[in-house]
């Protein structure tokens, strides 16, 4: 037991020793998102769209083939290329183009990659009910929901709760805290704002009305019961275990 505690003591002074010191490449820890295909080409540096790691109709009846097509192909698709736009514009600005654009781009460029990784990580987030979607999660990840929110059912409902109530379009979030070594529920709003420098994101669900309404119409609450059988808890894990090192 206390080498247990001696060793997050130690993961979390790092953790917070490299964050004040690298700065903003340390939001992310890199081992937590790299396995994350944001399909960036280095050569070209502009990001393309990666392929779902299922069919279009694996996720029925939990979420419809036509959603998920128009959801990918259409809004994720989206956000890369405006992620690339905004990208090409600043650069513009930064080789001497009219700068008195550039907080417009910045925000946009906050929006769409914001967009790009949140949808990345929402695919790669669940999986086929039988497949490995659903069910609860166990192991490392399953004990700090337990020593964070009591128990998973306690977890469960503010995350369902908090997803349900986002203001308007936005995310659900299960995020890590490497500071403070703790997992915490946050709502997103857009596909950026509420979120703050640290936050490690876990388990993300889109409560965007793109997500759900072709199935769900105004029933926000029953598309997020339905997601719930659908996440890759294998994922959530893999993720959790790489933020905390
Ligand atoms: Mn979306």
């Amino acid at each position: 037991m206390n080498t247990d505690i001696t060793r997050r003591q130690a993961i979390t002074s790092m953790t917070a020793t490299a964050a004040g010191v690298a700065g903003l490449s340390s939001i992310a820890p890199a081992s937590t998102l790299s396995t994350l295909d944001l399909g960036f080409d280095e050569k070209t540096k502009e990001y393309t769209l990666p392929d779902l790691p299922y069919d279009y109709d694996a996720l029925a009846p939990h979420i419809d083939v036509i959603t998920m097509t128009i959801h990918h192909t259409k809004h994720h698709a989206g956000y890369v290329k405006g992620l690339n736009n905004a990208l090409q514009k600043l650069e513009s600005i930064r080789n001497g183009a009219d700068a008195s654009t550039l907080q417009h781009w910045q925000r946009q460029l906050s929006f769409h990659a914001g967009g790009h990784i949140n949808h990345s990580l929402f695919w790669t987030g669940m999986a086929p009910s039988n497949n490995g979607g659903g069910g609860t999660p166990s192991g490392t990840l399953a004990k700090a929901i337990e020593r964070d929110f009591g128990s998973f059912d306690s977890f469960s409902s503010q995350f369902k709760n908090a997803a349900k109530s986002v203001e308007g379009s936005g995310w659900g979030w299960l995020i890590y805290e490497p500071m403070s070594n703790r997992l915490l529920i946050t709502q997103m709003q857009n596909q950026q704002d509420m979120m703050f420098a640290g936050a490690i994101p876990l388990l993300g669900v889109d409560v965007w009305e793109h997500a759900y309404y072709l199935t769900y119409q105004n029933r926000r609450a029953d598309y997020i019961a339905e997601f719930m059988k659908v996440i890759n808890w294998k994922e959530i894990q893999r993720r959790y275990d790489a933020a905390i090192g």
